[in-house]
């Protein structure tokens, strides 16, 4: 295998399959490689040894009944596998194709095993994103069979979601060959390799979480399992906004004027409806409709910290009946699994889409919220498609699918008189913030119009850098 492997390196070299320069990637990132791996269809015989090697890569091979081509350059070399092995080829569409309304075409039953064949990986969204639609239809995806992985936290991050990704080549490993082969100089190895190092050092200073952070929203929203989840990841991107207005204001009419005003700004408009003097249902019913003129969701930030009964109690019943209205609320995870199961049996009858966050790390000087606290809150996020995401201050869960809220923001770092901590949106957005609070920046701003702006366009440029970094 590694003698056809090194011959196909030189091959694909030698028709331009791979190229070394200076380029710019889709996402605007500079590389000094290029790969078109489309080529390969004007040579079948190449196109044969590909197909050949991958299933030979394809370890679970024999346990699997359907093979999945992604679009699109590697879906004639899926055809040939699957008429070498007489496995049934399914081909995930981009969109609906118009007549069916099929994402993925082909005959199938329900949990069959499918192996999805890739050309390159970098991130590995696109496999996530394929195997989320094989799943949605009933299938199971453990394998993902590649040419070649770029090294840019695919394998982990597919690894995380129970697939294994193996590969043809790595940027390393293909490197080594056109070198042995004397096609590419040492000085380009060396590029290479320093491309690859900075991409590893980037990876391992980012946490594990590297694809959360240099994904974008609207990828990430086909990423999420709650629902409310991925309305906001695309509200966000549509609006390109990650401002989350924390209107802590004792009045419902002064609540009302903010949220029309910053309607247009903001995705989120964050609640503490505990502090409102003069609550009334029709204050809720007027906040609902500026929600549905804006495009924004709104959060009650209840922060739940009781057994599951009381929770359950306090969300659907009282004078707020917070489950009819808020699109999320908060909770702290201090009860365990219980508060969940609470504010899900607090759902019962409503057929809405809702979301908790659950508050893994808190802004106050002195929070306890530190240490083990913080991995096991982590892993209660794992536990039920009601978390759409977590109250943090750093980047410390992985999934994209999940939205870190940060609060604690000013345009300066400081503090208030009673513990609160301020960051800059900058300093938060890189630390992982997703969706950013911002209360008293705003609320006590002169002209708070000139302040939303303000703040959503430095958090939205701090969050492009992010991506693009
Ligand atoms: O910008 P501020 O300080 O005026 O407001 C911050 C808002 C307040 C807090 O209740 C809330 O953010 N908050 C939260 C949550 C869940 O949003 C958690 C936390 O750790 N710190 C914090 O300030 O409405």
């Amino acid at each position: 295998m590694e003698n056809r492997l090194a011959e196909l390196a030189v091959e694909l070299f030698e028709m331009n399959a791979v190229k070394f320069g200076s380029f710019v990637t889709k996402a605007g990132r500079q590389t000094p490689v290029y790969f078109d791996l489309k080529v390969i269809i004007s040579h079948p015989r190449l196109m044969k040894s590909v197909s050949t090697l991958l299933w030979t890569l394809a370890e679970n091979g024999k346990s699997v009944s359907q093979i999945c081509g992604m679009p699109y350059t590697v879906l004639p070399i899926a055809a040939l596998m699957s008429s070498e092995s007489n496995i049934p080829l399914l081909i995930r569409t981009e969109t609906e194709s118009s007549g069916s309304k099929k994402i993925i075409e082909g005959q199938f039953k329900q949990g069959e095993n499918c192996l999805i064949i890739g050309d390159i990986v970098t991130t590995g969204i696109n496999v996530l994103e394929a195997v989320k639609d094989l799943t949605d239809v009933g299938l199971k995806v453990k394998e993902a069979i590649i040419i070649l992985d770029q090294q840019q936290g695919g394998d982990h991050n597919l690894r995380t979601k129970g697939i294994q990704m193996r590969s043809l080549y790595s940027l390393t490993s293909l490197m080594q060959h056109l070198l042995n082969a004397g096609k590419v100089t040492s000085a380009i190895v060396e590029d290479i390799k320093y491309y690859v190092e900075q991409n590893q050092a980037q990876l391992s200073c980012k946490g594990n979480s590297v694809s959360r952070l240099r994904l974008d929203f609207a990828s990430r929203a086909k990423l999420a399992k709650n629902r409310a989840a991925a309305n906001l990841f695309n509200i966000m991107s549509a609006k390109k906004t990650t401002l989350c207005l924390a209107v802590d204001l004792t009045k419902a009419d002064k609540i009302l004027k903010l949220a029309e005003l910053a309607g247009p700004h903001i995705a989120v408009l964050k609640t503490h409806i505990d502090v409102v003097e003069d609550f009334t249902s029709e204050f809720v019913d007027k906040l609902k409709q500026l929600s549905k003129k804006h495009n924004f969701l709104i959060m009650e930030d209840r922060k739940f910290a009781d057994i599951g009964h009381t929770v359950s109690l306090q969300y659907r019943n009282g004078i707020y009946k917070i489950a009819e209205w808020a699109d999320f609320v908060t909770a702290h995870t201090v009860p365990g699994s219980g508060v969940i199961s609470g504010l899900q049996d607090g759902l019962k009858g409503i057929n809405e889409d809702r979301g908790i966050f659950l508050v893994t790390e808190m802004s106050s000087e002195g929070a306890l919220t530190i240490g083990e606290y913080v991995k096991h809150s982590v892993l209660l996020s794992e536990t039920s498609n009601l978390i759409a995401g977590l109250v943090c201050q750093s980047n410390t869960f992985d999934d994209p699918g999940l939205i870190q809220l940060t609060p604690g923001i000013r345009l300066e770092e400081s503090r208030d008189d009673l513990g609160q901590q301020y960051r800059t949106p900058q300093m938060v957005i890189n630390a992982g913030a997703d969706l950013a609070v911002v209360g008293r920046g705003v609320t006590a701003a002169q002209d708070k119009l000139l302040a939303i702006i303000r703040y959503k366009e430095k958090l939205w440029q701090a969050y492009n850098e992010r991506i693009s970094s």
